[in-house]
């Protein structure tokens, strides 16, 4: 494969980005620290996806070391006030705002923990592959804090809130597999062939219509909270728009003209 180390944006050395043809993997870059995400580190997945260039159509998110991501880097909490908290809370906002409702579609790769800020960096992808050793956690209950990254908003739309509350109070952890289950993750790898998985789902996402990524991406997540009159309409719009686009009627025409390929059953 053609893979070759490129800065998309001035990172961090706690960040390392990389491209391999129209995908990007952006890897947390700070296993020292379990990959804990400092101001320096959400700033820079900020500018990686802020000055994501025009022919990337897919990003891989994953963790370099043992884990995917310690969560919030705790040491930097202790010197904050209730203003400076507010604003580094809007600050990872925006930065998983750009990552949901950004250009193309993200894939997390997980493995070990996932905790935290970690949840809530990979619950803003769109799509999360877990090996078997990833497990979850929200220990911010038991830290005295809550979660600031958007975690309230996106997990409970993944497990539920009960499911949430549970292991904010309690303390409670979910193995990759019961992670699995309860929709944290919808793949499941064994040991370390979870790159493989995410950056192989990546390239197939990237032969999509950059057009289709956008309604599956924006449109889907805004229809779906709408209220059902709401939807509709939104529906009958965002799917007139993609089948206007001339790569669509390519493609229907590939597939009438039997030049396409088929829908597969599942392996
Ligand atoms: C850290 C952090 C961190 C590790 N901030 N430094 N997140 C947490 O509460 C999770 C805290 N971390 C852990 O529970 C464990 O570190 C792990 C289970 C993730 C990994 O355990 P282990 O045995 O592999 O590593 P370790 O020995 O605990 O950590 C290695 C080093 O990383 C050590 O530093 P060192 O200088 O002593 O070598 C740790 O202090 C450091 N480290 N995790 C700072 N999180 C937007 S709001 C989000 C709110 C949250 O995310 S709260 C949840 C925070």
């Amino acid at each position: 494969m053609n893979s070759n180390r490129v800065s998309f944006a001035d990172l961090p050395p706690s960040l390392a980005a990389e491209r391999q043809g129209p995908i990007a993997i952006l890897k947390l870059n700070r296993p020292h620290k379990r990959n804990a995400i400092d101001d320096d580190t959400v700033i820079g997945i900020d500018a990686f996806f802020s000055a994501l260039p025009d022919d990337i159509r897919a990003v891989v998110i994953a963790g370099e070391g043992e884990h995917f991501c310690a969560g919030l880097d705790l040491s930097e909490l202790q010197e904050r006030n209730i203003h400076e908290g507010i604003s580094h809370s809007a600050l990872w906002h925006r930065t998983f705002e750009k990552i949901q409702f950004g250009k193309v579609p993200v894939i997390a790769v997980l493995h070990g923990a996932v905790v935290g800020g970690g949840l809530e960096l990979a619950s803003s992808a769109h799509i999360r592959v877990a090996e078997r050793s990833t497990y979850y956690g929200l220990p911010e209950g038991s830290r005295g804090i809550y979660v600031g990254g958007g975690g309230s908003v996106r997990i409970p739309r993944l497990i539920g809130v009960a499911r949430m509350m549970d292991m904010m109070l309690t303390g409670r952890t979910y193995s990759a597999e019961d992670g699995q289950t309860m929709g944290l993750s919808t793949y499941l790898t064994e040991e370390g062939q979870g790159l493989a998985k995410g950056i192989e789902l990546a390239q197939r996402i990237a032969t999509n219509t950059p057009m289709t990524n956008f309604a599956i991406t924006h449109a889907l997540p805004r229809i779906a909270e709408a209220a059902p009159a709401t939807g509709f309409a939104m529906e009958s719009l965002i799917s007139s728009i993609a089948q206007a686009d001339p790569e669509a009627k390519n493609r229907l025409t590939a597939f009438l003209e039997g030049r396409a390929g088929k829908v597969k059953r599942p392996d």
